[in-house]
């Protein structure tokens, strides 16, 4: 990772000097100082828009070589299941590290994506933490950014969610072709990241 900053900070610098050194020339006609100040401003945000739109590619490439490689890309989101089990704030943590968060399904597209991303994955676990809980208020269903969730999958079959406060936390079950289930946010499983593309 500090390898990949490194070499994004050159790559940047060099485009810095490159557009620095292929600025065009200007005309020599005498323009008056305020017009000219103005002008230079307005090569200066280009240049800065233009800077950023190089950023947002590299990240991108940054993403896809570091991550979307290893897991799977799917619109503008990367998926990548880690097959270490951990209670579910830990893999939360563990994702937000990586640059991503608990992998959020927001419809039953994403969701069957995510599914079929963990069937093919998976050493035989069947069990993946997403990010969906109801740890502040029982009942109230939120994303890792605290933002109630509209979407749900519950394992209706199972009459989940069953866990009442005991439950809190969410799984994507493969057993249950991808419904979900309530458990217990301490019992230690494996969970999808989630990274979005910029
Ligand atoms: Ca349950």
């Amino acid at each position: 990772m500090a390898y990949s900053r490194l070499l994004l900070f050159f790559i940047l610098c060099s485009i810095l000097l490159q557009q620095g050194g292929s600025r065009p020339s200007r005309s020599r006609k005498a323009v008056p100082a305020r017009q000219k100040g103005k002008r230079d401003d307005d090569d200066m945000k280009a240049q800065i828009d233009k800077l950023w739109q190089e950023v947002n590619s590299l990240k991108e490439m940054q993403a896809l070589q570091t991550v979307c490689l290893r897991g799977i890309k799917a619109h503008r989101k990367c998926y990548l299941a880690i097959e270490e089990p951990k209670h579910y704030h830990e893999a939360n943590e563990d994702c937000i590290a990586q640059g991503g968060t608990l992998a959020t399904p927001r419809d039953i597209k994403e969701n069957n994506e995510l599914r079929d991303y963990a069937r093919r994955s998976s050493q035989g676990s069947k069990e993946f933490w997403i990010g969906v809980t109801d740890i502040v208020k029982e009942g109230q269903y939120v994303d890792v950014n605290s933002i109630p969730v509209t979407f749900f999958n519950w394992d209706r079959s199972k009459k989940q969610p069953t866990g009442g406060k005991r439950e809190s936390c969410v799984i994507l079950s493969l057993a249950a072709q991808g419904k979900w289930h309530d458990e217990v946010c301490l019992s230690p499983k494996n969970y999808i990241c989630e990274y979005i593309i910029p």
